[in-house]
């Protein structure tokens, strides 16, 4: 069986991280089954053998391998049926998709979610992830929230494009969901499972897509605990 290394909050029943995210959609996709290992950010031994710190970390058989891009990869060219890409010029867009959601969303999500993450995280890893933060931020994770309206206003903005084009279409991929939606979507369950402030407005049609990604392969999204509340988005 397939083993992920997973980011888990202090409950491990709690698993944020958008880049695991990504990874269990895929698999999900692929109807593999994989066996979700919880781990902290702290636990940088128990993924030494990696060659990394980070997660998701994949673990087939003999095989290992990190970074969520390059897990979709080996999971493509390993487990060929149900296709996350479909074909080169689709992968190719779908990097694309990856560095905008990583270089617009993501930055944009993370100042409003950091702070609720830094509090359901276990004790070991909160002050490791607040200096390691407030040092990236330059400021307290108090300050980084401070704007969080306005912040959102601008993810709300930054979000457009995918809402432009959901207005043609159920997902970003078309008419039905591949590995494009999966790392967009996984931006937002981030913040979902993490944090209880209101992300989206309700007529957002991009809140619409959620639903849409939240009851795909029988809710296993829609499953995990959230800290948003039911019908917030
Ligand atoms: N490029 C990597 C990024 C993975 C990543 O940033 N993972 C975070 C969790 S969301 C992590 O493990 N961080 C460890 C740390 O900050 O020490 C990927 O796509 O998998």
């Amino acid at each position: 069986m397939l083993q992920m290394y997973d980011l888990a909050g202090a409950d491990e029943s709690i698993r944020f991280s958008p880049y695991c995210w990504r990874v269990r959609m895929a698999l999900a996709h692929k109807a593999l089954e994989c066996d979700f290992i919880p781990w902290h950010f702290t636990e940088k031994d128990r993924i030494a053998f990696s060659g990394q710190g980070m997660v998701p970390v994949l673990v087939d058989g003999e095989t290992v391998v990190s970074d969520s891009w390059k897990i979709a990869l080996y999971l493509e060219s390993r487990y060929p049926g149900k296709p996350l890409f479909g074909c080169d010029e689709s992968r190719a867009l779908a990097l694309f998709v990856k560095h905008w959601v990583e270089r617009v969303v993501h930055p944009l999500v993370v100042r409003i979610v950091v702070r609720d993450v830094w509090e359901r995280l276990h004790d070991q890893d909160k002050t490791y992830f607040r200096e390691s933060r407030e040092k990236r931020f330059g400021m307290p994770l108090d300050e980084v929230i401070r704007q969080r309206d306005q912040t959102a206003a601008r993810l709300r903005e930054a979000l457009d494009p995918a809402r432009a084009a959901l207005d043609s279409q159920p997902f970003l991929c078309g008419q039905s969901p591949a590995f494009a939606d999966y790392i967009f979507f996984s931006a937002l369950q981030w913040a979902r499972c993490a944090s209880p402030y209101a992300l989206l407005e309700a007529s957002d049609p991009v809140a619409a897509y959620r639903e849409r990604m939240l009851d795909l392969f029988d809710g296993c999204a829609r499953r995990m605990p959230a800290a948003a509340q039911p019908g917030i988005l």
